[in-house]
């Protein structure tokens, strides 16, 4: 089973800023952890601050592997161009965040990605990611 993670913007600052919202480990030790426990998926991790490429990424991927799981971070609240690919492939996404939304500042209650995903995990630090790649086996 072929699943993608997919981080959006800033989410390369893990672990170096803010640890308070969003935790001290970097998402490469993390995705290390990811790879150690679910050894028999092929788990493959992009990253990108460019909304254009992490569109790219979903219509590569969109049609081949099995799951995708999605963190656009500050693009969830802003892109109907992610929601389109998303809608636009047969590849199930997982929407996650490492924060609960929902206790934040107002935009954040919004998401261009909800209406199209399979599911949407949020709030549990890092385990987001853990419980999304669950929903697939
Ligand atoms: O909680 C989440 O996972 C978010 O997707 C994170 C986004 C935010 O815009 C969403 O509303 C919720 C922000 C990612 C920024 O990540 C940073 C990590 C470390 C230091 C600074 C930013």
């Amino acid at each position: 089973m072929k699943i993608l993670i997919l981080n959006g913007p800033n989410l390369n600052l893990l672990g170096k800023r803010e640890p308070e919202i969003y935790g001290s480990d970097t998402f490469e030790d993390y995705f290390a952890k990811l790879q150690f426990k679910f050894k028999d998926l092929e788990l493959e991790y992009f990253q990108s601050n460019i909304e254009g490429e992490l569109i790219g990424k979903i219509q590569e991927v969109g049609f081949s592997y099995d799951g995708i799981v999605l963190n656009a971070a500050a693009y969830t609240h802003t892109s109907i161009g992610i929601g389109d690919a998303i809608k636009a492939v047969t590849t199930p996404v997982i929407e996650v965040h490492i924060s609960n939304t929902h206790k934040r500042e107002e935009f954040r209650h919004v998401s261009y990605i909800s209406p199209v995903a399979r599911g949407v995990i949020l709030g549990f630090g890092l385990q987001s990611y853990d419980l999304a790649i669950q929903s697939f086996l």
